[in-house]
């Protein structure tokens, strides 16, 4: 009998949110959603950048380490994931910005009658 070779060659497939896709936050507190799949030869390793960096290796899919406030206090954020299957195909990497706006829009004159 001969077996038969499923052949890969389509990337996986992801997503990538910071806070539900807002566009805004005042606290630099975040919660990072993300998830991967592929269908065919499985999904065989993440890369993953917060800030502007280049993209680090992380092994496999998990949900990166070390995002404490700190990596957030830039006024403007991107978090970018690249994943890569078993068949070596690799996605566009995927990206999500979040700006962090902590200046106030105004104060409020109580005026008294
Ligand atoms: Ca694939």
């Amino acid at each position: 009998m001969i077996g038969s070779v499923s052949v890969d060659t389509s990337p996986p497939s992801g997503t990538l949110l910071i806070n539900d896709d807002a566009q805004f936050i005042n606290t630099p507190e975040v919660a990072l959603s993300l998830s991967g799949n592929d269908p065919l030869s499985g999904l065989a390793e993440m890369s993953f950048s917060k800030r502007r960096d280049k993209l680090v290796r992380l092994g496999a899919f998990r949900l990166p380490q070390g995002l404490d406030p700190d990596e957030w206090r830039w006024r403007k954020n991107r978090v970018r994931l690249g994943l890569r299957d078993f068949a070596g195909n690799v996605s566009l990497d995927l990206t999500d910005d979040i700006i962090l706006d902590q200046i106030k829009t105004g104060t409020w004159d109580f005026l008294s009658i």
